[in-house]
C-alpha cells in the first residue's frame, strides 16, 4: 500500500491516471487534464479534474484542520465514515447525494460525480436565489435517512453494528461537541466575533438559563443515538441548480438525535433570514426572498414530518414500536398516537439544535458566508444582534414552540431594534 500523500493539481494526473473510475470518466491523456483545487470547506482537498469525455471530483482529507492549521491534527478516517454515510444516504435516498465511483481507504480520497451546474446552497442564499424544490427535498431526505438509519428501520443487529462503525468518528463528533454545545458560551480560544458585538454577547454568556439548555443540548446529542445522522447539515453541505438538490460531505456522520439534521438545516435557513438585511441595496428588496425562506422553513419540516408519518405507516420494520403492540392491538389508533409522540420530540430537539447552532456561527470558530459577506460591521451586527436573540429563545423554550412560533418570532425581531 502507498503511504499516504495529499494530491495537488500536478500530481494529480499521473497518481490517479492509472484509474479507470477516474481515467473513464474524464478521458484522453491525463496529462492533457485540467485540474482545479476548488474545496472551500474548512477541511478537506477538492478537486475538479476535467478532461476530452467529462469531470470527476475528488475529495481527499488532509491530517489536519484546513481552516486552522497543522496545529490542529485531525484523522484521515474522516474519508471513511464519509463514503459509508454517502453509501447509506444514497440507498435510503436514491439520487439525493453524488454518485460515488472510487473509495481510497489509504489516502483518504473519494472519487465522486461532479455536480455541474450545482452551486452551493449558501451561495446562493447570498444571491438571494429561490429554490423552488429545495424545501421538499431536504424535507424527504431528513425523513427517509434519519428514519432509514434508526430502529424503526431497523433490527436491532444491523443498527447496533452501525452505531458501532459510526462510534469510531470520535475526532469529528468532539469537534461537534465544543464548537457548537461548548465553546459559544464562555471565551474560548477559538472563538471569534464581529468587532463592536460585544454588548450583545455578554448577556448571552451571563444567562444562565441559555447555558444550561446548551449543555442540555450537548446531553442530548452525545447520549440520544438515535439514528444516522448528517451531522454537518448546514447550507454548505447542499448543491443546487433551479430543479435539483443534492446533499454533500457528511464526513460528520455518527448515530445522534432524530432533530439534530433538522435543527442544523433549520438554523442556517433562519441565519440566511437575518443575513438578508445585510445584503439590501434599498430597505425591502429582500422581502420577497425573506417570505421564501420562512416558507422553505415550514416546507422543509412539514414534508419531513408528513414523510416521518408514512414510513412510520410503511417501512417500520425495526424493532421499535412493534406492529403487535400498536396496530394489531384492540386499540388501533395506538400507532398514530405513538409516532404523532415520537415527532413532537423531534421538533423539541431540533428547536434546541436551532437555538445553539445560530449561536456559534457568530459567537465560535466557523462562521457562515451569509452573515461574513456583509462587509460593512455596522450592517452586520444588528443582523447578527438579532439572530442571536431569537437562537436564545429557541434553546431556552424549545419545549413550548412551534414551528409557526419561531416563524412568528423572526418576523417580530426583524421588526424591532436588536436587544
Ligand atoms: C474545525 S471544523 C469547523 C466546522 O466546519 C465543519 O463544516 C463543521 O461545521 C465544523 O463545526
Ligand atoms: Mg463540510
Amino acid at each position: 500500500m502507498t503511504a499516504y500523500e495529499p494530491l495537488t493539481p500536478l500530481t494529480l494526473p499521473h497518481r490517479l491516471g492509472g484509474l479507470d473510475a477516474v481515467a473513464s470518466r474524464v478521458g484522453g491523456d491525463p496529462a492533457s487534464w485540467s485540474v482545479e483545487e476548488v474545496g472551500d470547506g474548512n477541511l478537506n482537498l477538492v478537486f475538479i479534474v476535467r478532461g476530452a469525455a467529462g469531470s470527476v471530483i475528488v475529495k481527499q482529507a488532509l491530517p489536519y484542520v484546513r481552516l486552522v492549521g497543522d496545529s490542529w491534527p485531525l484523522p484521515l478516517n474522516r474519508s471513511f465514515f464519509e463514503f459509508h454515510a454517502l453509501s447509506r444516504h444514497a440507498r435510503h435516498d436514491p439520487g439525493r447525494v453524488p454518485d460515488i465511483f472510487h473509495f481510497d481507504e489509504g489516502q483518504a480520497l473519494i472519487v465522486m460525480r461532479h455536480l455541474t451546474p450545482h452551486v452551493i446552497f449558501r451561495k446562493s442564499v447570498v444571491n438571494g436565489k429561490v429554490h423552488p424544490k429545495l424545501g421538499r427535498d431536504m424535507g424527504l431526505f431528513l425523513a427517509r435517512t434519519l428514519f432509514g438509519g434508526s430502529a424503526l428501520a431497523l433490527d436491532g443487529t444491523a443498527m447496533r453494528k452501525d452505531l458501532a462503525l459510526f462510534a469510531e468518528n470520535t475526532a469529528l463528533s468532539d469537534i461537534t461537541e465544543n464548537l457548537v454545545f461548548s465553546d459559544p458560551y464562555f471565551p474560548a480560544k477559538l472563538n471569534r466575533h464581529t468587532p463592536g458585538l460585544e454588548p450583545f454577547i455578554a448577556p448571552l454568556r451571563a444567562d444562565r438559563a441559555l447555558r444550561i439548555a446548551a449543555q442540555e443540548m450537548k446531553h442530548a446529542f452525545v447520549s440520544k443515538t438515535e439514528t444516522l445522522v448528517h451531522g454537518d447539515l448546514h447550507s454548505g453541505s447542499i448543491m443546487v441548480t433551479a430543479e435539483d438538490t443534492q446533499v454533500i460531505d457528511p464526513e460528520f456522520a455518527m448515530y445522534g438525535p432524530f432533530g439534530f439534521d433538522v435543527g442544523m438545516l433549520l438554523a442556517n435557513i433562519l441565519l440566511a433570514f437575518f443575513a438578508q438585511a445585510g445584503h439590501e441595496t434599498r430597505d425591502g428588496e429582500r422581502d420577497a426572498y425573506r417570505a421564501w425562506l420562512l416558507e422553505t422553513f415550514h416546507d422543509i419540516w412539514t414534508v419531513f414530518a408528513a414523510e416521518f408519518r408514512l414510513l412510520w405507516r410503511t417501512a417500520r420494520t425495526g424493532i421499535l414500536y412493534e406492529a403487535s403492540v400498536l396496530e394489531n392491538a384492540a386499540d388501533t389508533d395506538g400507532s398514530d398516537a405513538a409516532c404523532a409522540r415520537v415527532l413532537a420530540g423531534i421538533w423539541r430537539d431540533a428547536t434546541g439544535f436551532i437555538g445553539v447552532e445560530m449561536h456559534r456561527r457568530i459567537l465560535g470558530l466557523a462562521h457562515v458566508e451569509d452573515l461574513e459577506a456583509i462587509s460593512d460591521p455596522a450592517r452586520r451586527i444588528p443582523c447578527e444582534a438579532r439572530a442571536l436573540a431569537l437562537g436564545r429563545i429557541a434553546a431556552v423554550e424549545r419545549m413550548s414552540l412551534s414551528p409557526s412560533d419561531i416563524t412568528d418570532l423572526a418576523r417580530s425581531i426583524l421588526q424591532r431594534p436588536p436587544a
